[in-house]
């Protein structure tokens, strides 16, 4: 059975020393020397991607910038004077941790309407109030993601409010580490992948044709991803690792009666569900950018954020966890950030004009300097995103 590192972090160290395995096979089983593992951190790969980052600044926005002097602007009064209207951006799971944080920092720049797609209506207001967002840059709609009729609820809803869509930042998530039987969406999906990849999946591609027709200078669609769905670090090999296998599990319905609830048909498995999740969801930037970026104008992005070890996102697991993996993160790997800076970060991807290269997963270096990160074999496996799109397609109802 594969050693469960998600249970409980001190106990999955101290297994290993038990085992006198530390040296022979590294931390909980990986090798820290193995060539394969690449840090995101990396100073060889940093100077790589800064220097393709500064090629990409000069070719890559191009289009988007020509088009910022004519569309998406205000004609102010009667000195003739054009300022850039106020943008809309939705985001998804903006009740708590990254959105918020990411909803907060773009709204307090009085450049965004921020619409807050939640699924609880009075913990976002509150929310929205304790970090003092103020009345004019928000409005609360609901959007329960783990079922498919509220998600195109939700649609019909935003457009009856006839504000124009400039940007969509599907967030929200939830991880079930300890659980010990799955769990189901309203549509009897997996309730992390329902909930992560499929609701988001079948959002964004509703809302496709609203971002398109937006005349905005630049319209983006970000998903948001993890290191730990990349088998190319450290991260990522913390056992269980995503593995979407054949998709046999996903193509089967992910119900768990027919077929199993996991997307490569195993066992379920809480931890894993969700880096699969986050694989889907950087399969699926990958794709959008591949069949619509060039017909549409519109970026694609990924990103991971940095370790934001105190969110919600760790209310599942066992409290000695959650009291442990903020220090951990912090004074070993060095990974974490606030939950400020990673809004900070996100709210970059959604406005900041040297992002607006289509196709990208970004990650942050020690300085907080963004930089294009590489994905790992299976995050960018062509034929997986194809695979991952045309079931999904079906198990939403698209096609
Ligand atoms: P939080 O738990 O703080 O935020 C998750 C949000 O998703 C909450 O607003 C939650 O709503 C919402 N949500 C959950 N289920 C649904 C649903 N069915 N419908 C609508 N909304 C729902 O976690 P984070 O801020 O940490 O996570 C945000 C994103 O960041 C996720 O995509 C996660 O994968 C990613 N991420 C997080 C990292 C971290 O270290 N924390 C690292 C890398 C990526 P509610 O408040 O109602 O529960
Ligand atoms: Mg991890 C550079 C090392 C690094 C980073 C950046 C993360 C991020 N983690 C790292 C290393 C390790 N983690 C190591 C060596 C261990 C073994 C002790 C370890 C363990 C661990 C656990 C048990 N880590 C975890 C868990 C979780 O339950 C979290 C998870 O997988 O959530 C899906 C998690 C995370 N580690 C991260 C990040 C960003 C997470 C959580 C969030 C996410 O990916 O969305």
């Amino acid at each position: 059975m594969a050693l469960q590192a998600s249970s409980v972090l001190p106990s999955a160290l101290s297994l290993h020393k038990e085992q006198g395995k530390l040296l022979d096979t590294g931390f909980l089983g990986v090798s820290l020397t193995d060539h394969h593992l690449k840090s995101d951190f990396s100073p060889l790969a940093l100077k790589c991607k800064r220097e393709s980052n500064q090629r990409n600044k000069s070719l890559g926005p191009i289009k988007a910038q020509t088009t910022a002097t004519t569309l998406g602007v205000n004609s102010a009064t009667g000195e003739g004077k054009k300022t850039l209207r106020k943008g809309t951006v939705i985001i998804t799971g903006a009740s708590s941790g990254l959105g918020l944080a990411t909803a907060k920092a773009l709204a307090e720049t009085g450049k965004w309407h921020v619409i807050m797609a939640c699924r609880d209506f009075l913990k976002t207001e509150r929310a929205a109030k304790s970090v003092g967002l103020s009345k004019e840059n928000y409005t609360v709609m609901h959007l329960d993601l783990s079922s498919l009729d509220s998600v195109r609820q939700f649609v019909d809803n935003f457009r009856r409010s006839e504000r124009p869509l400039d940007v969509l930042v599907c967030n929200a998530a939830v991880y079930q580490p300890t659980a010990k039987e799955p769990s189901f969406t309203a549509d009897g999906f997996e309730l992390s992948v329902g909930t992560n990849h499929l609701g988001h999946f079948l959002l964004s591609r509703l809302l496709l044709g609203d971002l398109t027709k937006s005349d905005y200078p630049s319209k983006r669609l970000i998903i948001v991803g993890s290191i730990t769905g990349n088998t190319n670090t450290l991260a990522g090999n913390v056992p269980p690792k995503a593995n979407l296998g054949d998709l046999r599990g996903m193509a089967g319905g992910l119900n768990g009666l027919n077929s199993s609830s996991m997307i490569d048909g195993g066992e379920f498995d809480g931890a894993k569900a969700y880096k699969d999740s986050k694989v889907c969801n950087m399969l699926t930037m990958q794709e959008f950018h591949k069949r619509y970026h060039e017909e549409t104008g519109i970026t694609f992005a990924s990103l991971y954020p940095g370790c934001i070890a105190t969110t919600g996102l760790f209310r599942e697991h066992i409290p000695l966890f959650r009291l442990l993996f903020p220090p951990f993160q912090k004074y070993i790997t060095k990974g974490y950030v606030s939950e400020e800076e990673s809004g900070k970060r996100l709210a970059q991807v959604v406005s900041e004009p040297s992002l607006t290269k289509s196709g990208v997963y970004w990650s942050w270096n020690n300085n907080s300097a963004s930089f294009e990160n590489q994905l790992s074999q299976e995050a960018s496996d062509e034929e997986k995103a194809r695979k991952v799109w045309e079931v999904s397609e079906k198990l939403v109802g698209l096609v």
